[in-house]
Protein backbone atom coordinates (compact mmCIF):
# COMPACT_ATOMS: atom_id res chain seq x y z
CA UNK A 1 0.00 0.00 0.00
CA UNK A 2 1.85 3.14 -0.95
CA UNK A 3 -1.13 5.04 -0.12
CA UNK A 4 -2.44 7.57 3.10
CA UNK A 5 -5.42 7.16 4.12
CA UNK A 6 -7.76 10.43 3.61
CA UNK A 7 -8.93 10.48 7.03
CA UNK A 8 -7.10 11.47 9.66
CA UNK A 9 -8.24 9.56 12.83
CA UNK A 10 -6.93 12.36 15.67
CA UNK A 11 -10.17 13.93 15.13
CA UNK A 12 -11.63 11.54 17.59
CA UNK A 13 -9.37 12.35 20.10
CA UNK A 14 -10.68 13.26 22.82
CA UNK A 15 -9.99 15.79 26.35
CA UNK A 16 -6.82 16.36 27.83
CA UNK A 17 -7.68 15.43 30.97
CA UNK A 18 -7.26 12.09 33.17
CA UNK A 19 -10.51 9.69 33.19
CA UNK A 20 -11.87 9.47 36.26
CA UNK A 21 -14.48 7.07 37.85
CA UNK A 22 -17.03 10.10 37.85
CA UNK A 23 -16.69 9.99 34.09
CA UNK A 24 -18.84 7.13 34.60
CA UNK A 25 -22.29 6.80 36.23
CA UNK A 26 -22.43 4.75 39.64
CA UNK A 27 -23.81 1.84 38.74
CA UNK A 28 -21.43 1.44 35.84
CA UNK A 29 -19.54 -1.52 36.39
CA UNK A 30 -15.85 -2.57 36.58
CA UNK A 31 -14.04 -5.65 36.51
CA UNK A 32 -11.70 -8.14 35.40
CA UNK A 33 -11.61 -11.04 33.19
CA UNK A 34 -10.27 -14.76 32.72
CA UNK A 35 -10.95 -17.63 31.00
CA UNK A 36 -11.28 -21.49 32.43
CA UNK A 37 -8.23 -22.96 30.14
CA UNK A 38 -5.97 -20.12 30.42
CA UNK A 39 -6.10 -19.68 34.36
CA UNK A 40 -6.97 -22.31 36.06
CA UNK A 41 -4.43 -25.73 35.68
CA UNK A 42 -5.18 -28.87 37.28
CA UNK A 43 -6.32 -30.33 34.06
CA UNK A 44 -6.07 -33.91 35.69
CA UNK A 45 -7.94 -32.62 39.18
CA UNK A 46 -11.29 -32.83 40.39
CA UNK A 47 -12.24 -35.75 37.82
CA UNK A 48 -11.72 -33.20 35.47
CA UNK A 49 -12.33 -35.02 31.15
CA UNK A 50 -9.89 -33.53 28.49
CA UNK A 51 -10.90 -30.58 26.10
CA UNK A 52 -10.09 -30.10 23.17
CA UNK A 53 -7.31 -27.33 23.93
CA UNK A 54 -5.90 -30.05 26.23
CA UNK A 55 -5.42 -32.52 23.09
CA UNK A 56 -4.65 -29.49 20.97
CA UNK A 57 -1.87 -27.92 23.12
CA UNK A 58 -0.30 -31.55 24.02
CA UNK A 59 0.20 -32.10 19.59
CA UNK A 60 3.77 -30.88 19.15
CA UNK A 61 4.11 -27.28 16.69
CA UNK A 62 0.66 -26.10 18.13
CA UNK A 63 1.86 -23.87 20.41
CA UNK A 64 4.81 -21.13 20.10
CA UNK A 65 6.64 -21.92 23.02
CA UNK A 66 5.67 -25.56 22.99
CA UNK A 67 3.76 -25.05 26.10
CA UNK A 68 0.14 -25.97 27.12
CA UNK A 69 -2.71 -25.18 30.38
CA UNK A 70 -1.89 -28.20 32.62
CA UNK A 71 -0.94 -26.01 35.35
CA UNK A 72 -1.35 -22.88 33.76
CA UNK A 73 -0.77 -20.22 36.55
CA UNK A 74 -3.36 -22.52 38.87
CA UNK A 75 -5.93 -20.77 39.88
CA UNK A 76 -7.78 -23.64 40.68
CA UNK A 77 -5.42 -23.80 43.90
CA UNK A 78 -5.28 -20.30 44.39
CA UNK A 79 -8.42 -18.80 43.96
CA UNK A 80 -8.87 -17.41 47.22
CA UNK A 81 -5.60 -15.35 46.79
CA UNK A 82 -6.24 -14.10 43.27
CA UNK A 83 -9.69 -12.93 45.03
CA UNK A 84 -7.91 -11.12 47.37
CA UNK A 85 -6.04 -9.61 44.93
CA UNK A 86 -9.30 -8.62 43.02
CA UNK A 87 -10.28 -6.98 46.44
CA UNK A 88 -7.32 -5.15 47.08
CA UNK A 89 -7.93 -3.44 43.68
CA UNK A 90 -11.61 -2.41 44.25
CA UNK A 91 -12.90 -4.43 41.27
CA UNK A 92 -16.56 -5.18 41.53
CA UNK A 93 -16.80 -7.75 39.47
CA UNK A 94 -14.35 -11.12 37.94
CA UNK A 95 -15.57 -12.41 34.55
CA UNK A 96 -14.81 -16.02 34.66
CA UNK A 97 -15.77 -19.14 32.66
CA UNK A 98 -16.68 -22.33 33.62
CA UNK A 99 -14.74 -25.72 32.47
CA UNK A 100 -17.45 -27.82 30.37
CA UNK A 101 -15.40 -30.92 31.49
CA UNK A 102 -15.06 -30.03 34.62
CA UNK A 103 -19.05 -29.86 35.08
CA UNK A 104 -19.29 -33.43 32.68
CA UNK A 105 -16.33 -34.59 32.24
CA UNK A 106 -17.52 -36.87 28.52
CA UNK A 107 -19.93 -33.68 27.87
CA UNK A 108 -22.59 -35.62 27.16
CA UNK A 109 -24.51 -34.66 30.22
CA UNK A 110 -25.55 -37.57 31.73
CA UNK A 111 -23.68 -37.65 35.21
CA UNK A 112 -22.85 -34.37 36.98
CA UNK A 113 -19.32 -34.18 37.79
CA UNK A 114 -19.54 -33.12 41.73
CA UNK A 115 -16.51 -32.26 42.24
CA UNK A 116 -16.48 -29.39 39.67
CA UNK A 117 -19.58 -28.22 40.65
CA UNK A 118 -17.95 -27.67 44.61
CA UNK A 119 -14.76 -25.99 43.04
CA UNK A 120 -16.80 -23.38 41.70
CA UNK A 121 -19.39 -23.06 44.62
CA UNK A 122 -16.17 -22.00 46.50
CA UNK A 123 -15.21 -19.67 43.81
CA UNK A 124 -18.46 -18.23 43.33
CA UNK A 125 -19.14 -17.84 46.94
CA UNK A 126 -15.20 -16.42 47.97
CA UNK A 127 -15.98 -13.74 45.65
CA UNK A 128 -19.53 -12.96 46.85
CA UNK A 129 -18.21 -12.96 50.15
CA UNK A 130 -15.42 -9.98 49.13
CA UNK A 131 -18.73 -8.28 47.49
CA UNK A 132 -17.64 -9.16 43.94
CA UNK A 133 -20.28 -9.94 40.76
CA UNK A 134 -19.26 -13.33 39.93
CA UNK A 135 -19.86 -13.13 35.66
CA UNK A 136 -19.56 -16.62 34.57
CA UNK A 137 -18.77 -17.51 30.83
CA UNK A 138 -20.38 -20.89 29.63
CA UNK A 139 -17.77 -21.31 27.04
CA UNK A 140 -14.56 -19.89 26.20
CA UNK A 141 -13.38 -22.41 23.65
CA UNK A 142 -12.47 -25.38 26.00
CA UNK A 143 -14.88 -28.32 24.45
CA UNK A 144 -14.87 -31.98 26.25
CA UNK A 145 -12.48 -33.59 23.72
CA UNK A 146 -15.18 -36.61 23.69
CA UNK A 147 -17.76 -34.51 22.22
CA UNK A 148 -15.51 -33.54 19.66
CA UNK A 149 -13.63 -37.14 18.72
CA UNK A 150 -17.53 -39.16 19.14
CA UNK A 151 -19.23 -36.70 16.87
CA UNK A 152 -17.37 -33.94 15.61
CA UNK A 153 -18.13 -31.21 18.22
CA UNK A 154 -19.39 -27.78 16.60
CA UNK A 155 -19.82 -29.11 13.49
CA UNK A 156 -22.61 -31.85 14.37
CA UNK A 157 -25.69 -29.85 15.64
CA UNK A 158 -26.47 -32.50 18.17
CA UNK A 159 -24.00 -30.74 20.06
CA UNK A 160 -27.04 -27.90 20.85
CA UNK A 161 -28.53 -30.42 22.86
CA UNK A 162 -25.41 -30.96 25.15
CA UNK A 163 -24.31 -27.57 25.98
CA UNK A 164 -28.44 -26.73 26.51
CA UNK A 165 -28.32 -29.80 29.21
CA UNK A 166 -24.63 -28.15 30.38
CA UNK A 167 -26.01 -24.59 30.97
CA UNK A 168 -29.10 -25.79 32.28
CA UNK A 169 -26.96 -27.49 34.96
CA UNK A 170 -25.30 -24.44 35.28
CA UNK A 171 -28.18 -22.10 35.55
CA UNK A 172 -29.52 -24.62 38.17
CA UNK A 173 -26.68 -24.79 40.33
CA UNK A 174 -24.97 -21.80 40.47
CA UNK A 175 -27.95 -19.44 39.11
CA UNK A 176 -29.15 -18.46 42.84
CA UNK A 177 -25.59 -16.55 43.27
CA UNK A 178 -24.45 -16.03 39.63
CA UNK A 179 -26.93 -13.02 38.11
CA UNK A 180 -24.63 -12.44 35.09
CA UNK A 181 -24.37 -15.28 32.00
CA UNK A 182 -22.62 -15.22 29.11
CA UNK A 183 -23.01 -17.97 27.00
CA UNK A 184 -20.07 -18.52 24.36
CA UNK A 185 -17.10 -16.38 24.19
CA UNK A 186 -15.92 -14.78 20.52
CA UNK A 187 -17.52 -17.77 18.53
CA UNK A 188 -15.60 -15.95 15.48
CA UNK A 189 -12.15 -16.69 16.97
CA UNK A 190 -13.19 -20.32 17.70
CA UNK A 191 -14.64 -20.87 14.46
CA UNK A 192 -12.07 -19.39 12.18
CA UNK A 193 -9.18 -19.96 14.07
CA UNK A 194 -10.36 -23.22 14.88
CA UNK A 195 -12.04 -24.80 11.94
CA UNK A 196 -10.54 -22.10 9.00
CA UNK A 197 -6.81 -21.62 9.97
CA UNK A 198 -6.11 -24.20 12.53
CA UNK A 199 -4.49 -22.68 14.96
CA UNK A 200 -6.83 -23.05 17.39
CA UNK A 201 -8.33 -26.43 18.96
CA UNK A 202 -9.68 -28.49 17.25
CA UNK A 203 -6.97 -27.38 15.25
CA UNK A 204 -8.50 -27.94 11.72
CA UNK A 205 -8.47 -26.26 8.37
CA UNK A 206 -10.00 -29.33 5.98
CA UNK A 207 -12.32 -27.63 4.56
CA UNK A 208 -12.38 -23.95 5.46
CA UNK A 209 -15.13 -22.87 3.31
CA UNK A 210 -17.80 -24.83 4.68
CA UNK A 211 -16.73 -25.49 8.86
CA UNK A 212 -16.21 -22.42 9.81
CA UNK A 213 -19.81 -21.51 8.41
CA UNK A 214 -20.94 -24.73 9.90
CA UNK A 215 -19.55 -24.24 13.44
CA UNK A 216 -20.31 -20.73 13.82
CA UNK A 217 -24.11 -21.67 12.96
CA UNK A 218 -23.97 -24.46 15.62
CA UNK A 219 -22.81 -22.06 17.76
CA UNK A 220 -25.28 -19.50 17.65
CA UNK A 221 -28.08 -22.29 18.11
CA UNK A 222 -26.41 -22.77 20.62
CA UNK A 223 -26.55 -19.83 21.80
CA UNK A 224 -30.30 -19.13 21.42
CA UNK A 225 -30.95 -22.76 23.10
CA UNK A 226 -29.58 -21.96 26.21
CA UNK A 227 -30.01 -18.21 26.69
CA UNK A 228 -33.98 -18.65 25.65
CA UNK A 229 -33.94 -21.48 28.01
CA UNK A 230 -32.27 -19.21 30.56
CA UNK A 231 -34.90 -16.23 30.08
CA UNK A 232 -38.07 -18.24 29.92
CA UNK A 233 -37.33 -20.67 33.20
CA UNK A 234 -34.81 -18.99 35.39
CA UNK A 235 -34.70 -15.40 34.45
CA UNK A 236 -37.84 -14.33 36.63
CA UNK A 237 -37.00 -16.35 39.51
CA UNK A 238 -33.10 -16.09 39.75
CA UNK A 239 -32.99 -12.37 38.67
CA UNK A 240 -29.99 -12.38 36.30
CA UNK A 241 -29.47 -11.63 32.88
CA UNK A 242 -27.61 -13.24 29.66
CA UNK A 243 -25.90 -12.32 26.86
CA UNK A 244 -23.06 -13.19 24.35
CA UNK A 245 -19.41 -12.43 23.81
CA UNK A 246 -18.32 -10.91 20.44
CA UNK A 247 -14.96 -9.84 19.52
CA UNK A 248 -15.21 -6.75 16.78
CA UNK A 249 -11.79 -4.67 15.62
CA UNK A 250 -12.90 -1.78 14.58
CA UNK A 251 -12.74 -1.46 10.95
CA UNK A 252 -12.13 2.43 9.70
CA UNK A 253 -12.30 2.75 6.06
CA UNK A 254 -8.94 3.04 3.98
CA UNK A 255 -10.21 5.92 2.08
CA UNK A 256 -13.50 7.89 0.65
CA UNK A 257 -13.73 5.96 -2.01
CA UNK A 258 -17.37 4.17 -2.45
CA UNK A 259 -15.31 0.64 -2.51
CA UNK A 260 -13.10 1.08 0.41
CA UNK A 261 -16.33 2.22 2.42
CA UNK A 262 -18.17 -0.74 1.39
CA UNK A 263 -15.67 -3.11 2.45
CA UNK A 264 -15.18 -1.55 5.59
CA UNK A 265 -19.15 -1.99 6.28
CA UNK A 266 -18.25 -5.70 4.63
CA UNK A 267 -15.88 -6.27 7.60
CA UNK A 268 -17.73 -5.13 10.49
CA UNK A 269 -20.87 -7.46 8.78
CA UNK A 270 -18.37 -10.38 8.88
CA UNK A 271 -17.35 -9.75 12.15
CA UNK A 272 -20.57 -8.42 14.48
CA UNK A 273 -23.35 -9.10 11.76
CA UNK A 274 -22.76 -12.56 11.56
CA UNK A 275 -23.89 -13.03 14.78
CA UNK A 276 -26.01 -10.03 15.82
CA UNK A 277 -27.98 -9.79 12.60
CA UNK A 278 -29.48 -13.34 13.08
CA UNK A 279 -30.37 -12.22 16.77
CA UNK A 280 -31.48 -8.78 16.05
CA UNK A 281 -33.15 -8.81 12.33
CA UNK A 282 -33.43 -12.69 12.21
CA UNK A 283 -30.93 -14.17 9.43
CA UNK A 284 -27.42 -13.30 8.45
CA UNK A 285 -26.48 -9.96 6.64
CA UNK A 286 -27.72 -9.80 3.02
CA UNK A 287 -23.55 -9.60 2.27
CA UNK A 288 -22.61 -13.06 3.18
CA UNK A 289 -25.75 -14.27 2.01
CA UNK A 290 -24.45 -13.11 -1.52
CA UNK A 291 -21.10 -14.40 -0.93
CA UNK A 292 -21.62 -17.45 0.51
CA UNK A 293 -24.33 -18.58 -0.97
CA UNK A 294 -25.03 -22.18 -0.04
CA UNK A 295 -21.94 -22.51 2.11
CA UNK A 296 -23.88 -20.47 4.96
CA UNK A 297 -26.15 -22.52 6.53
CA UNK A 298 -30.05 -21.66 6.62
CA UNK A 299 -32.04 -20.71 9.90
CA UNK A 300 -35.37 -22.80 10.29
CA UNK A 301 -38.55 -20.98 11.57
CA UNK A 302 -38.02 -22.20 15.17
CA UNK A 303 -34.16 -21.30 15.05
CA UNK A 304 -35.21 -17.80 14.04
CA UNK A 305 -37.89 -17.50 16.91
CA UNK A 306 -35.56 -19.18 19.32
CA UNK A 307 -32.85 -16.46 18.39
CA UNK A 308 -34.89 -13.47 18.27
CA UNK A 309 -34.53 -11.75 21.87
CA UNK A 310 -31.74 -14.39 22.69
CA UNK A 311 -30.08 -11.60 24.44
CA UNK A 312 -30.19 -9.22 27.39
CA UNK A 313 -26.95 -7.86 26.78
CA UNK A 314 -23.59 -7.82 23.94
CA UNK A 315 -20.24 -8.50 25.70
CA UNK A 316 -18.19 -7.18 23.31
CA UNK A 317 -14.45 -7.91 23.10
CA UNK A 318 -12.38 -5.15 22.03
CA UNK A 319 -8.76 -4.56 21.44
CA UNK A 320 -7.52 -2.69 18.27
CA UNK A 321 -8.62 -1.60 14.93
CA UNK A 322 -7.66 -1.57 11.59
CA UNK A 323 -8.08 0.58 8.24
CA UNK A 324 -9.93 -1.72 5.54
CA UNK A 325 -9.84 -1.17 1.56
CA UNK A 326 -11.13 -3.31 -1.16
CA UNK A 327 -9.85 -6.20 -2.40
CA UNK A 328 -10.13 -9.51 -4.29
CA UNK A 329 -6.81 -10.64 -3.70
CA UNK A 330 -6.23 -11.76 0.11
CA UNK A 331 -3.10 -10.45 0.89
CA UNK A 332 -4.26 -11.65 4.53
CA UNK A 333 -3.63 -15.07 2.59
CA UNK A 334 -6.77 -17.27 3.58
CA UNK A 335 -10.24 -18.07 2.82
CA UNK A 336 -11.75 -15.92 5.74
CA UNK A 337 -10.41 -12.56 4.49
CA UNK A 338 -10.76 -13.99 0.40
CA UNK A 339 -14.73 -14.39 1.17
CA UNK A 340 -15.00 -11.07 2.17
CA UNK A 341 -13.17 -9.07 -0.55
CA UNK A 342 -11.11 -6.79 2.50
CA UNK A 343 -7.61 -6.02 3.07
CA UNK A 344 -7.03 -5.60 7.00
CA UNK A 345 -4.02 -2.53 6.87
CA UNK A 346 -2.22 -1.54 9.95
CA UNK A 347 0.65 -0.55 8.79
CA UNK A 348 2.02 1.37 5.34
CA UNK A 349 4.42 3.24 3.92
CA UNK A 350 6.80 1.93 6.51
CA UNK A 351 6.65 4.29 8.87
CA UNK A 352 2.62 4.73 9.41
CA UNK A 353 0.90 2.85 11.38
CA UNK A 354 -3.19 2.97 12.50
CA UNK A 355 -1.71 3.49 16.28
CA UNK A 356 1.11 2.33 18.47
CA UNK A 357 2.28 -0.96 18.61
CA UNK A 358 1.57 -3.15 21.93
CA UNK A 359 3.38 -6.31 22.63
CA UNK A 360 2.13 -8.18 20.69
CA UNK A 361 2.11 -8.14 17.04
CA UNK A 362 -1.71 -7.73 15.99
CA UNK A 363 -2.34 -5.29 18.72
CA UNK A 364 -2.21 -1.74 17.50
CA UNK A 365 -3.50 0.92 20.10
CA UNK A 366 -6.23 3.15 18.53
CA UNK A 367 -8.35 4.14 21.77
CA UNK A 368 -10.73 5.51 19.11
CA UNK A 369 -11.51 2.21 17.75
CA UNK A 370 -13.41 1.74 20.68
CA UNK A 371 -15.73 4.43 20.89
CA UNK A 372 -16.44 3.81 17.10
CA UNK A 373 -17.28 0.33 17.95
CA UNK A 374 -19.53 1.12 20.94
CA UNK A 375 -21.06 3.72 18.69
CA UNK A 376 -21.71 1.43 15.69
CA UNK A 377 -23.18 -0.97 17.58
CA UNK A 378 -25.70 1.47 19.17
CA UNK A 379 -27.03 2.77 15.96
CA UNK A 380 -26.97 -0.44 14.01
CA UNK A 381 -29.10 -2.55 16.86
CA UNK A 382 -30.92 -0.03 18.18
CA UNK A 383 -29.00 0.47 21.18
CA UNK A 384 -28.49 -2.53 23.29
CA UNK A 385 -27.14 -2.83 26.62
CA UNK A 386 -23.54 -3.52 25.97
CA UNK A 387 -20.65 -4.34 28.35
CA UNK A 388 -16.94 -4.19 27.36
CA UNK A 389 -16.24 -7.67 28.32
CA UNK A 390 -12.57 -7.63 27.11
CA UNK A 391 -9.89 -5.10 26.39
CA UNK A 392 -6.25 -4.89 27.22
CA UNK A 393 -2.81 -5.16 26.17
CA UNK A 394 -0.17 -7.60 26.04
CA UNK A 395 3.26 -6.42 27.54
CA UNK A 396 6.84 -5.60 25.17
CA UNK A 397 8.49 -8.03 24.79
CA UNK A 398 11.08 -7.81 27.47
CA UNK A 399 13.68 -10.85 27.25
CA UNK A 400 16.03 -10.28 29.88
CA UNK A 401 14.20 -7.62 31.98
CA UNK A 402 13.96 -7.62 35.81
CA UNK A 403 11.02 -8.14 37.56
CA UNK A 404 10.71 -4.21 38.67
CA UNK A 405 10.89 -3.49 34.82
CA UNK A 406 8.10 -5.88 33.86
CA UNK A 407 5.98 -4.50 37.17
CA UNK A 408 6.49 -1.26 35.57
CA UNK A 409 3.88 -1.49 32.33
CA UNK A 410 3.88 2.04 31.32
CA UNK A 411 2.03 1.18 27.86
CA UNK A 412 -0.90 -0.55 29.73
CA UNK A 413 -1.49 2.20 32.14
CA UNK A 414 -1.41 4.29 28.73
CA UNK A 415 -3.74 1.89 26.87
CA UNK A 416 -5.91 1.37 29.91
CA UNK A 417 -6.35 5.36 30.60
CA UNK A 418 -6.89 6.09 26.63
CA UNK A 419 -9.82 3.00 26.09
CA UNK A 420 -11.43 3.91 28.99
CA UNK A 421 -11.65 7.51 27.95
CA UNK A 422 -13.35 6.90 25.16
CA UNK A 423 -15.84 4.29 26.87
CA UNK A 424 -16.93 7.21 28.72
CA UNK A 425 -16.61 9.39 25.34
CA UNK A 426 -19.40 7.05 24.09
CA UNK A 427 -21.37 6.99 26.91
CA UNK A 428 -21.81 10.74 26.46
CA UNK A 429 -22.23 10.10 22.72
CA UNK A 430 -25.95 8.60 24.02
CA UNK A 431 -24.63 4.50 24.17
CA UNK A 432 -25.94 2.01 26.81
CA UNK A 433 -22.10 0.62 27.96
CA UNK A 434 -22.83 -0.44 31.40
CA UNK A 435 -19.75 -1.82 32.34
CA UNK A 436 -16.41 -2.75 31.54
CA UNK A 437 -13.80 -6.09 32.14
CA UNK A 438 -9.67 -5.78 31.93
CA UNK A 439 -8.62 -8.33 30.41
CA UNK A 440 -6.75 -10.13 31.97
CA UNK A 441 -6.45 -10.11 36.07
CA UNK A 442 -3.49 -12.35 35.65
CA UNK A 443 -0.85 -13.05 33.57
CA UNK A 444 -2.24 -16.41 31.56
CA UNK A 445 -1.61 -18.83 28.75
CA UNK A 446 -2.43 -16.90 25.90
CA UNK A 447 -3.64 -19.93 23.75
CA UNK A 448 -1.45 -20.62 20.38
CA UNK A 449 0.94 -17.88 21.43
CA UNK A 450 1.88 -19.31 25.09
CA UNK A 451 3.01 -17.98 28.41
CA UNK A 452 5.27 -15.13 26.59
CA UNK A 453 2.34 -13.08 25.78
CA UNK A 454 1.58 -11.26 29.37
CA UNK A 455 -2.02 -9.62 29.65
CA UNK A 456 -1.85 -9.41 33.40
CA UNK A 457 -2.22 -6.57 35.61
CA UNK A 458 -0.61 -8.78 37.87
CA UNK A 459 2.34 -10.64 36.69
CA UNK A 460 2.93 -14.44 37.36
CA UNK A 461 6.49 -15.01 38.09
CA UNK A 462 6.29 -18.70 35.78
CA UNK A 463 10.29 -19.49 37.24
CA UNK A 464 9.00 -18.51 41.18
CA UNK A 465 6.51 -20.55 42.13
CA UNK A 466 3.76 -18.78 40.21
CA UNK A 467 3.78 -15.97 42.35
CA UNK A 468 1.59 -12.97 41.61
CA UNK A 469 3.02 -9.02 41.75
CA UNK A 470 1.23 -6.26 40.55
CA UNK A 471 1.57 -4.12 37.86
CA UNK A 472 1.78 -0.73 37.63
CA UNK A 473 -1.38 -0.74 35.90
CA UNK A 474 -3.24 -3.09 38.54
CA UNK A 475 -1.93 0.23 40.73
CA UNK A 476 -3.64 2.67 38.18
CA UNK A 477 -6.94 0.90 38.06
CA UNK A 478 -6.49 1.00 42.03
CA UNK A 479 -6.12 4.63 42.37
CA UNK A 480 -9.10 5.07 39.23
CA UNK A 481 -11.59 3.01 41.45
CA UNK A 482 -10.85 4.41 45.22
CA UNK A 483 -14.34 5.40 46.25
CA UNK A 484 -16.33 3.22 43.72
CA UNK A 485 -19.60 1.79 45.48
CA UNK A 486 -20.03 -0.56 42.49
CA UNK A 487 -23.87 -1.36 42.28
CA UNK A 488 -24.22 -1.36 45.66
CA UNK A 489 -25.45 2.13 45.93
CA UNK A 490 -23.99 5.72 45.43
CA UNK A 491 -20.82 7.15 45.17
CA UNK A 492 -19.30 8.78 47.73
C1 LIG B 1 -9.50 -12.69 23.27
O1 LIG B 1 -9.39 -12.99 21.92
C2 LIG B 1 -9.83 -13.94 24.05
O2 LIG B 1 -11.18 -13.98 24.45
C3 LIG B 1 -8.94 -14.16 25.21
O3 LIG B 1 -9.09 -15.48 25.67
C4 LIG B 1 -7.52 -13.83 24.83
O4 LIG B 1 -6.61 -14.15 25.84
C5 LIG B 1 -7.46 -12.34 24.55
O5 LIG B 1 -8.39 -11.99 23.59
C6 LIG B 1 -6.12 -11.83 24.06
O6 LIG B 1 -5.82 -12.33 22.80
O7 LIG B 1 -2.81 -14.46 14.97
O8 LIG B 1 -2.07 -16.61 15.61
O9 LIG B 1 -1.41 -14.87 16.89
C7 LIG B 1 -9.17 -11.86 21.11
C8 LIG B 1 -8.81 -12.30 19.75
C9 LIG B 1 -7.38 -14.13 19.32
C10 LIG B 1 -6.79 -11.89 18.74
C11 LIG B 1 -5.96 -14.57 19.06
C12 LIG B 1 -5.39 -12.35 18.48
C13 LIG B 1 -3.95 -14.06 17.84
C14 LIG B 1 -3.84 -15.36 17.09
N1 LIG B 1 -7.44 -12.74 19.70
N2 LIG B 1 -5.36 -13.71 18.06
S1 LIG B 1 -2.46 -15.33 16.07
Amino acid sequence: MAKKPAKNANEWAISDREVTRKDFPPDFIFGAASSAYQVEGAAKEGNRGASIWDAFSHTEGNIVDGSNGDIAVDQYHRYKEDIELLSMLGFKAYRFSISWSRIFPDGLGTKVNDEGITYYNNVIDALLEKGIQPWVTLYHWDLPLHLHESMGGWLNKEIVKYFTIYAETCFENFGDRVKNWMTINEPLQSVVNGYCIGIFAPGRSENPSTDTYLAAHHQLLAHASAASLYITKYKEKQGGQIGLGLDCEWAEAWSDKPEDVSAAARRLDFQLGWFLDPIYYGDYPEVMRKKLGARLPQFSEEDKNLLRNSLDYIGLNHYTSRYIAHSTESPDGHEFYQTQEVERIAEWEGDQAIGGKGGSFWLYIVPWGIRKTLNYIAQKYNNPPVYVTENGVADEEKRSAQLHEMLDDKLRVNYFKDYIAQVAQAIRDGTDVRGYFAWSLLDNFEWCLGYAQRFGLIFVDYDNQLSRHPKSSAYWFMNFLKGDKGNNGKEE
